[in-house]
């Protein structure tokens, strides 16, 4: 695992609260660059949530999530604050390898579950490391930048995905959190 300094930390942490806030008053997105928002965000209490969640069909083998279905169901879920700082969770799988068939439909379910924090999910063929503001490129499909969840509502978003063979990755597209290690592989195949 990687060591940051306090200072850099709480740059990335002053970054997220700001875009946050700025997600909220719809001025964030000019900083994610050209990203792909293909399903408006709505709100979940947390019955729904658990629903969806319960639609996921992937297989957990490790830190992979396999989805050998022609109609795979990904929910992909930031659900806390973790050290050193958000990370996806699938299954409950932290930022695991999704393995897809090529031509799968894939339908994911983006939530996003920590109060106060935007957060996006993103697919590029650009390979880690990322900067602090990383550019989505190109852009493959996405959330675009989530609202703030409210006190007792997730915000979600849902979009389908049609991949070809190749190797992708995952990413938070807020300034400092792929930085940080918030994001991760998907192999199609
Ligand atoms: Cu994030």
């Amino acid at each position: 695992m990687r060591r940051y300094g306090a200072q850099r930390r709480v740059v990335a942490v002053a970054w997220g609260a700001l875009f946050g806030a700025g997600a909220l008053f719809q001025v964030g997105s000019a900083w994610a660059g050209p990203l792909v928002s293909t399903g408006a965000f709505r709100w979940a209490k947390s019955p729904l949530v658990r629903t969806m969640r319960a639609q996921d069909n992937g297989t957990v083998l490790g830190k992979t999530v396999s989805y050998m279905d022609p109609v795979a169901r990904v929910v992909v879920i930031v659900s806390q604050p973790e050290f050193p700082f958000p990370q996806f969770k699938v299954d409950h799988v932290t930022n695991p390898t999704l393995e897809f068939l090529a031509g799968a439909t894939v339908k994911f379910t983006f939530i996003n579950r920590v109060m106060g924090f935007s957060h996006s999910f993103e697919i590029t063929k650009t390979p880690p490391p990322y900067p602090m503001f990383p550019k989505v490129q190109p852009p493959l499909a996405g959330t675009a930048l989530s609202p703030p969840p409210k006190s007792d509502e997730s915000a979600y978003a849902q979009f389908t995905w049609h991949p070809a063979a190749g190797h992708y990755y995952y990413i938070c597209a807020i300034p400092g959190h792929a930085e940080m290690g918030m994001y991760g592989e998907i192999i199609v195949k």
